[in-house]
């Protein structure tokens, strides 16, 4: 296949062996490979159970892979670096969510692209924003920079929409 980009949210919000959420996000972009744009790590609250905050960033990468090949790539990676399937939304050493690609609406067994909050998430949407501001979310229509405008707006809305 020709080479697509992908946009992958990076999360941690739990050390492991590199020491510390940052550092878990920076060994994550070593082990992604085909990085040419990482948004700067941004700290923020749990969204969810989880009492411990969460680095975050997104990274661009270009791959030859297809969406369930980038998956599998990304969930490797989870395991390697310690990931235990457990609680949903409890800590976790590194979650790397496959937001969007360059391909348009994807949907497999166990996959959908876009990711389907992405849109709702400004630990999502905010770093993306730094990133590819004028992609369009094959979705809704809308370029990422008018999606995190909304997001924006209807937190100054209701504050109890979205944690940053
Ligand atoms: N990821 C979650 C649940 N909650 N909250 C923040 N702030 N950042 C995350 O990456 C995050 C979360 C599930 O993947
Ligand atoms: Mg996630
Ligand atoms: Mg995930």
């Amino acid at each position: 296949m020709a080479r697509a980009s992908y946009a992958i949210a990076i999360g941690s919000n739990r050390p492991g062996r590199h020491g510390s959420p940052e550092r878990e996000v920076a060994a994550a972009l070593d082990a992604l490979g085909g990085v040419v744009a990482v948004a700067p790590v941004m700290r923020s609250a749990p969204l969810g159970p989880s009492l411990r905050r969460y680095a975050n960033t997104v990274a661009l990468v270009e791959s030859a892979l297809l969406p369930p090949e980038m998956l599998a790539h990304c969930k490797a990676i989870e395991r390697r670096f310690g990931r235990r399937r457990g609680r949903r939304w409890g800590t976790r050493v590194l979650d790397l969510d496959l937001v969007l690609w360059s391909g348009g609406p994807w949907a497999s067994p166990g996959l959908i692209v876009p990711h389907p909050a992405f849109r709702e998430r400004r630990f999502v949407l905010d770093p993306l924003a730094r990133l590819v501001p004028e992609w369009r979310d094959p979705v809704s229509g809308r370029t990422i920079r008018q999606l995190a405008a909304l997001l924006r707006h209807a937190r100054a809305v209701d504050p109890a929409a979205n944690a940053a």
